[in-house]
């Protein structure tokens, strides 16, 4: 009898520890699971994307995020990337260059981590390039990634300068012409192939409006550059929408 239940306790002994190992292993594992979700979210969906079109001051505005300093910037060839924290939060900047035969390549390597846009506009020459601004601005909000709720930020650049538009104009110039940009597209879309790209923004039957987008579309004024140095730079409105996304 003895030896009996001396038996059954060293069984149950064996029992308990294998199911203290296979909790620990199941434990372990929840563990792994959860650190490589938490890697994967910090890793993705990082990435400030400057875009816009060649002299809209991009690189200007990433030199000013990055250290306050003015510096004479040349039409960029390639992206520029530098980190900045806001919020506790580690974002990294990309300026991608807004000449036409490179910024789609730049886009489409940076879009999969991005985690808000920043259409930078020269808001002198809005009116004359109002027909390239909206057209690079639809076809960035018809991207499949900026689709995905993707903030989008409509900065309105040089604003030191007196013929500047501002956001409020630019806002209602912008509009009307993706409006007219859409009818384009769709009825380009009727008359050719259906397996083109287009994509209809907005809503149908309706004139277009950004407050019928997904995403998020908020707009701001800054200025990058003026010829007073003690008051060069207001990109404050930049600052807060960043505070505001992450
Ligand atoms: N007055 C004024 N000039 C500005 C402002 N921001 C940029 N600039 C000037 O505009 C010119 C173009 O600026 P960039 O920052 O190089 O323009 P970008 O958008 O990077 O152009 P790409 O690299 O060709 O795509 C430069 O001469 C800048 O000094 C601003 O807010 N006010
Ligand atoms: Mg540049």
């Amino acid at each position: 009898m003895k030896k009996y239940v001396k038996s059954l306790l060293e069984g149950n002994g064996n029992l308990q520890l294998l199911y203290t190992a296979l909790l620990a292993a199941a434990l372990a594992f929840i563990m792994l699971v959860l650190f490589v979700l938490w890697r994967r979210r910090r890793s993705a969906g990082h990435v400030i994307l400057l875009a816009g079109l060649s002299d809209s001051g991009k690189t200007l505005i990433y030199t000013r995020l990055l250290c306050s300093k003015f510096v004479k910037t040349y039409t960029s060839m390639k992206e520029n990337v530098g980190n900045i924290t806001v919020n506790n939060t580690s974002l990294k900047i990309v300026d991608i260059p807004g000449d036409e035969r490179l910024r789609n390549k730049y886009f489409d390597k940076y879009k999969s981590s991005i985690k808000g846009l920043v259409y930078v506009i020269d808001s002198v020459t809005i009116q004359k390039e109002i027909r390239d601004v909206a057209e690079y601005l639809y076809n960035l909000l018809s991207d499949s990634y900026i689709q995905k709720n993707i903030p989008v930020l409509i900065l309105c650049n040089k604003q030191d300068q007196t013929m500047a538009k501002g956001s409020t104009v630019i806002k209602i110039l912008l509009e009307k012409e993706m409006n007219l940009l859409r009818m384009t597209k769709t009825s380009q879309l009727e008359a050719t192939d259906a397996s083109s790209t287009n994509v209809f923004l907005g809503k149908e039957g309706k004139h277009f409006d950004f407050s019928h987008l997904d995403s998020q579309i908020y707009f701001a004024e800054s200025y990058a550059f003026n010829k007073d140095p003690e008051t060069s730079i207001e990109i404050d409105e930049l600052n807060k929408w960043l505070q505001k996304i992450v």
